[in-house]
């Protein structure tokens, strides 16, 4: 079946077994019952099936690429005259109490940014790169596997639960102007099937793995959280059994999602469409087969040194497949990283053909 097929098809189907979902309607103010995690994954998958999907942006009204914590202020509203219909957080040192994360964005300011973004009609997505809670080191800090002393170092897991408390109280925490509750997307312990990450592939078993995602939900669980949707998102060249493998099971995960991004702007956008194609495609079946979302919860090409890369890339690798988001990561700032940029800012060369992504594909921005 194609996908064209598949959205008219499912449009149909209910959504069951979500790790959140009761049932699911096309409309979330009809169900006074769902929960606002409920309402989310009916808003996402109504998105999906509709083949539009949210475009997402890290960070993006925190600071750009010249410019930091300006009120209103967004590289991609300035491009295309709106916010990206998602928004992208990280919640990594909340973990120690800190004030900042460990992009120096405050985490109250982060609160009132996904205030503004639901307000608005968007979607929040949070992130967490977390510490490692054996050397303190960074997420980047492999010196210390974690993942094979959790189950047996009553320390370690003592603190590891005070750590998944923090965060889950931060999001359970989140609310609108008029107090009621704002459901996120959740993708924690992400691009796992890499070992870049301590909680990575070779830095445990599969089993450690997913051990470490239940006691991350058992903790948000026991503390009343329920306005997360959880996301799933292992990085690329994967077969569908090696994405799989480190699959926490259905009770868990609420998002089918992957990482993927283009290296090399010049020779790489052929390598980073097959990349796409061959794992996206089967994460939607699985998804559909499920009763799950799917969503390309990072992408981008670092730098945009290819200046049509959103139409003539990341578009037509996309195109038909219905997922309900595409993330790109931050604008870091000038003066930081110079480089280190996923959507144009005003005066780039590439603003023409975001403008034009922004106006001629079914990506969702909101006002
Ligand atoms: C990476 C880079 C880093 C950043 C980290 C967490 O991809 O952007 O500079 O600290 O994500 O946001």
């Amino acid at each position: 079946m194609n996908y064209a097929s598949w959205i008219k098809m499912s449009a149909v189907l209910a959504l069951v077994g979500c790790g959140n979902a009761k049932s699911v309607t096309e409309d979330r103010a009809d169900d006074v019952s769902a929960t606002p995690a409920q309402a989310l994954i009916a808003q996402l998958d109504s998105v999906s099936r509709s083949g539009r999907f949210y475009f997402g942006h890290h960070d993006d009204t925190a600071y750009g690429h010249t410019w930091q914590y300006a009120d209103g202020a967004s590289d991609v509203k300035s491009v295309v005259g709106a916010y990206p219909g998602l928004m992208s957080w990280d919640l990594g040192l909340i973990e120690v109490d800190s004030v900042r994360n460990l992009d120096g964005v405050p985490f109250d300011f982060i609160a009132s940014e996904i205030a503004k973004q639901y307000a608005r009609g968007g979607v929040n997505a949070i992130s967490w790169h977390a510490l490692n809670p054996m050397s303190n080191g960074g997420s980047w800090d492999v010196s210390k596997a974690p993942l094979r002393n959790l189950e047996t170092d009553k320390a370690l897991s003592d603190t590891m639960d005070v750590w998944i408390a923090r965060v889950a109280k931060f999001i359970g925490a989140l609310r609108d102007s008029d107090g009621v509750s704002i459901p996120v997307i959740f993708r924690p312990w992400h691009e796992n099937s890499g070992s870049w990450f301590w909680w990575g592939a070779e830095h445990g078993s599969p089993e450690q793995y997913k051990n470490l995602w239940r006691r991350t939900r058992q903790v948000f669980d026991s503390i009343g959280v329920d306005n997360v949707v959880w996301a799933y998102s292992p990085d690329k060249d994967l077969t569908r059994e090696q994405y799989f493998s480190t699959y926490p099971g259905d009770e868990y995960v609420d998002i089918l999602g992957t990482d993927i991004y283009q290296f090399d702007a010049e020779n790489g956008a052929e390598e980073y469409a097959a990349r796409i194609s061959s794992q996206l495609p089967y994460v939607i079946e699985e998804a559909r087969n499920r009763g799950k979302i799917a969503a390309f919860t990072e992408t981008g090409l670092e730098g945009l040194g290819d200046s049509d890369w959103y139409t003539t890339v990341l578009l037509p690798a996309i195109k038909n497949l219905p997922i309900a988001y595409v993330c790109v990561w931050r604008n870091a700032i000038e003066s930081e990283k110079p480089q280190h940029f996923y959507v144009p800012y005003p005066g780039h060369e590439s603003e023409a053909d975001f403008k034009q992504f922004a106006e001629k594909s079914n990506a969702i921005f909101v006002k």
